[in-house]
C-alpha cells in the first residue's frame, strides 16, 4: 500500500507548541493536542494499523477467559519492525518533535511502540505508572497515545491524574487489579484532579513515565484502535534493573545495552535531533 506524497509531507510538517503548553505538560505531566493528525493521515494509519495487528494478534481466548490485563486490550509490539508503512508514522518528525519540545531536550529515541486494541466489551486498563516496567535512570520518557479514531467515553479513552508523577506511592505496582485498588485509593485523598475526556479524531495524548493514569472498559461493540509510540531522553542511560519486568524490559527493547551508558542498541534509533 503505497503512501500518499500528501500524507509523506504532512508528517514532515512541525506541530506548534505554545510556551503554555509545554508549561502545562512539566506541571501536570500529560497533555491533550488536538488536530495533530489530519483526516487523511489518520484513515490511512487507521487501516495500515489494523492489518498490521489482524496479522500479528495471537490471542484467540475470549475476553471472559482472560484476567484483567488481558481484558483491557490486544497489545502488539513495535510495529515500526514489521511494516514499513507503519514505521513512516512511527518515525515521523511531526511526532518525535512535540515529545522533544514537551520533554525539553535535545532529541529523543524509541523505547518502543505499542498498538493497545480495547476490544468491544473489552475491559478497564487499571490505574498504573509505566516507569515501573523501565530500566531508565531519569524521568525524561513520553508516551504519545494516537486513538486511530474519535474515541468517545463508551470506547474508553485514557484517562489522566494530572500532577500524580509526585507520589511515590504505587509506583511499585505491575498493572492488575492491585494496582487499580491501591492507586485509587491514594488518589481519592489528593488533590490531583482526574481527567476524564473524550479524543476527537486526530488528538493526541502525551504523557509522562510516572505519571498515574487509567482508562475505562469499552461499553460498545466496536474496537478502540490506539498506536502509542514511548520515545526517551536521547541521552537516556540504561540503570541497573530493579525487578524482573525491567531485566525483561532490558533484553526486549534494548539488548545488549550496558548499564551507565547511554542506550544506543540498533532498536532505539534517534528519531528527532535539535542541531
Ligand atoms: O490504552 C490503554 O488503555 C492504556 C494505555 C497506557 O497505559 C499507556 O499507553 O501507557
Amino acid at each position: 500500500m503505497p503512501i500518499p506524497a500528501s500524507i509523506l509531507q504532512f508528517l514532515q510538517q512541525p506541530y506548534s507548541l505554545t510556551p503554555g503548553q509545554i508549561d502545562y505538560y512539566q506541571e501536570n505531566r500529560y497533555i491533550k493536542l488536538k488536530q495533530v493528525l489530519n483526516e487523511e493521515t489518520l484513515q490511512f494509519f487507521n487501516t495500515a494499523i489494523s492489518e498490521r495487528v489482524d496479522t500479528m494478534n495471537t490471542v484467540t481466548a475470549s475476553l471472559d477467559e482472560r484476567n484483567t490485563y488481558g481484558k483491557a486490550f490486544l497489545q502488539l509490539f513495535n510495529l515500526w519492525r514489521e511494516d514499513e508503512v507503519v514505521r513512516e508514522l512511527i518515525f515521523s518528525k511531526r511526532l518525535a518533535k512535540i515529545a522533544t519540545d514537551l520533554l525539553q531536550t535535545k532529541g529523543v529515541r524509541m523505547y518502543h511502540d505499542q498498538a493497545l486494541f480495547k476490544e468491544g466489551g473489552g475491559g478497564i486498563t487499571p490505574w498504573h505508572a509505566d516507569q515501573y516496567y523501565w530500566p531508565l535512570e531519569t524521568d525524561k520518557t513520553i508516551t504519545a497515545w494516537m486513538p486511530l479514531q474519535a474515541t468517545p467515553l463508551k470506547l474508553g479513552p485514557l484517562e489522566f491524574s494530572a500532577g500524580s508523577h509526585e507520589i511515590l506511592e504505587g509506583r511499585e505496582l505491575e498493572i492488575g487489579d492491585e494496582s487499580e485498588t491501591l492507586i485509587q485509593q491514594r488518589l481519592r485523598v489528593t488533590d490531583f484532579k482526574h481527567i476524564i475526556e473524550p479524543f476527537d479524531a486526530g488528538e493526541i495524548s502525551f504523557h509522562s513515565g510516572w505519571v498515574f493514569h487509567r482508562a475505562g472498559a469499552n461499553t460498545t461493540d466496536k474496537m478502540r484502535k490506539v498506536m502509542t509510540i514511548i520515545y526517551m531522553d536521547k541521552d537516556m542511560k540504561l540503570k541497573a534493573p530493579e525487578n524482573k519486568n525491567q531485566v525483561n524490559d532490558w533484553n526486549t527493547w534494548c539488548p545488549g545495552a550496558i548499564i551507565g551508558e547511554v542506550i544506543n542498541s540498533p532498536l532505539n534509533p534517534v528519531l528527532y535531533e535539535y542541531n
